[in-house]
């Protein structure tokens, strides 16, 4: 909270508000939900590729971390929407991956960060962003019920992403929106495993559109999700530490 307060002061919420009428005026969202059911109605898998330099747990994954072309890359491997880190502290990302990264593609965008305070959601419309993720780890009901709503009047998707029941049912109670990711990662232990969106796919009704998140390296593991009928992908490892992202994109989603 600290931060946003000094961003805040920075750039106050008057001139926020300018630069979200300029983005949309501008730049206005690209549907990224819509994307994914577009795909996933032609019976393709949808992925959603991700643009991350390092994590916590495995430090620099890219050393020629060029997001423009990595985003070309992605689309001309076929990515339905883009995903792009802008967390500087645990992920070495920053706001101006996300506009480079868009600026070179068609894609829709997620902005991916944690993200905890309306200021935040305004500013990812700001630059450019088509959705937003919302840990529901690292929010109350009340909080994510405002930011999802937020997030909607500026027309933006949200994606809100569980990684256990207790958030399962937080996100299904206090939010609208038709994206629910499964985080295959526990955030606190880093421990993985896809054995979690199997589990909690049960539980989540027919109308959402289940994303499943993280973990995925192989065509086995791809085949596994396809033949449990989840069909909705975001990926970042496996593509960042290849030479080609797209090609492995492409490879992997053949
Ligand atoms: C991608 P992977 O294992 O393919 O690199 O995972 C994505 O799911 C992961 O980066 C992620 C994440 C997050 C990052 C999922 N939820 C929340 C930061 C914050």
């Amino acid at each position: 909270f600290e931060e946003i307060e000094e961003r805040q002061q920075r750039t106050p919420y008057s001139n926020l508000e300018i630069a979200v009428s300029a983005a949309n005026a501008h730049n206005s969202p690209r549907g990224f939900a819509k994307a994914l059911r577009s795909r996933v109605s032609q019976g393709k898998a949808a992925v959603i590729a991700e643009i991350k330099k390092a994590s916590p747990s495995k430090g620099v994954l890219r050393e020629h971390f060029v997001p423009k072309d990595i985003a070309k890359s992605y689309e001309r491997g076929g990515a339905a929407c883009l995903s792009v880190l802008t967390d500087k502290d645990f992920f070495q990302g920053d706001e101006e991956y996300l506009v480079e990264a868009r600026s070179a593609c068609e894609l829709p965008v997620i902005r991916k960060d944690f993200l905890v305070d309306e200021y935040q959601v305004m500013e990812a419309r700001a630059i450019g962003a088509d959705c937003i993720l919302l840990i529901a780890a690292c929010l109350s009901g009340e909080r994510l019920k405002k930011l999802d709503a937020l997030a909607r009047d500026l027309g933006m998707d949200v994606l809100v992403e569980v990684h256990n029941r207790a958030e399962l049912d937080l996100a299904l109670e206090y939010t609208e929106t038709e994206l629910l990711g499964i985080n295959n990662r526990d955030l606190h232990t880093f421990e993985l495993s896809l054995q979690h969106t199997f589990e909690l796919m049960g539980h989540v009704p027919k109308d959402k559109l289940i994303v499943t998140e993280s973990g995925i390296h192989t065509r086995d593991d791809v085949a596994a999700m396809r033949e449990n009928d989840i069909h909705t992908f975001l990926v970042g490892e496996a593509f960042m530490r290849a030479d080609n992202p797209g090609e492995k994109l492409a490879e992997l989603f053949k």
